[in-house]
């Protein structure tokens, strides 16, 4: 029997990805605690990460057209919602119906906060603090007959799976909405590999920090004693996978003690923890992930600016 504080899912995640052999990993949703979810949200305002404000811009300029897609009283359900702010032209070109729910998904209670009281005069916000599928459960649990639900899954976090993982995701969406519905997909497309660098690895050095306090979170609430100063924040783009990693680089040979994990941690100089994989896409493929995981591409946005699209995605019969 496993004990208690082994019992944790933060605990089992950190044990399986840097005890064993091979490429040490830590899962990126560990990345969203206050201080993560506060860092991210400057890092949407950096000269170099142009993809927030892409995303914010088709939503600004086609969010009527987007909605008018989909027929009857519309509820609205996105996915790893963060600060709301770019959902509001969405909610906006929905002021025209007698009553509008909302329900924010995110695992995190500072964002979900946030976007309630950012929100909250558009519409009926229901925060739900959950994994994205636990949090469709209870969103189709509470859908009235004839209510079309227009589900958001924005800022290309999409991104984050790899590709046959990004597509059991998608097919598992679909068993929960129903004909009718539609999916709002926001994904960043490949781009010249040196601006893709530059926006996982700014100069102000604030992806570095999001970076590093993962590991400062684990030692804030797993007792572990990470010297941030040992490891060093690092972005490769490998253009074959169309995939941005995000490495910490241990600058030199260590052990470090997780008490709550009850593990020691050896790292060799160099050696790195993957903490994250930002896929990028070739508007084309869309269609192609859409298909495979029961959808039909219905209509795609681009951005001029910062290549990245938004595609609406219906189920099909
Ligand atoms: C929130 C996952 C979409 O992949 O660009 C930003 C997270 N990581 N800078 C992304 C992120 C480093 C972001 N997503």
């Amino acid at each position: 029997m496993l004990a208690p504080a082994l019992d944790n899912e933060f605990v089992r995640d950190v044990r399986a990805g840097l005890s064993g052999f091979g490429q040490k990993t830590l899962p990126c949703r560990y990345f969203y605690d206050a201080v993560g979810s506060a860092l991210f949200e400057a890092i949407t305002h950096l000269a170099e990460y142009g993809l927030t404000r892409a995303d914010a811009r088709i939503l600004q300029t086609h969010a009527a057209e987007i909605t008018r897609c989909l027929h009857g009283p519309i509820i609205v359900a996105e996915l790893g919602s963060g600060s709301g702010i770019k959902t509001r032209p969405i909610l906006d070109s929905l002021r025209h119906q007698p009553t509008l729910s909302y329900f924010p998904i995110d695992v995190s209670t500072t964002a979900l906060a946030q976007c309630a009281r950012e929100l909250e005069p558009l519409a009926a916000v229901d925060p739900i603090e959950s994994s994205y599928l636990e949090g469709m459960n209870e969103v189709a649990s509470r859908r009235r007959p004839g209510e079309k639900l227009l589900v958001l899954f924005l800022g290309s976090t999409i991104g984050n799976f790899e590709p046959a993982d990004a597509i059991d995701f998608l097919a598992a969406l679909r068993t929960r909405m129903c004909p009718g519905d539609g999916l709002l997909l926001g994904t960043d497309l490949v781009k010249p590999s040196d601006r893709l660098l530059a926006a996982y690895d700014d100069a102000a050095g604030v992806t570095a920090a999001f970076n590093l306090n993962l590991l400062a979170r684990i030692n804030r609430e797993l007792h572990a004693d990470f010297n941030l100063r040992h490891f060093q924040h690092e972005a490769r783009y490998d253009a074959e996978a169309q995939r941005i990693e995000m490495h910490l680089r241990s600058c030199t040979r260590q052990t470090v003690r997780i008490a709550k994990a009850e593990l020691c941690a050896d790292f060799a100089v160099g050696e790195t923890i993957l903490t994250e994989v930002c896929h990028k896409f070739r508007a084309d493929q869309i269609a192609d992930m859409a298909r495979a995981s029961g959808f039909h591409l219905e209509r795609q946005w681009l951005d001029e600016d910062w290549a990245f699209a938004e595609s609406l995605l219906t189920p099909t019969s």
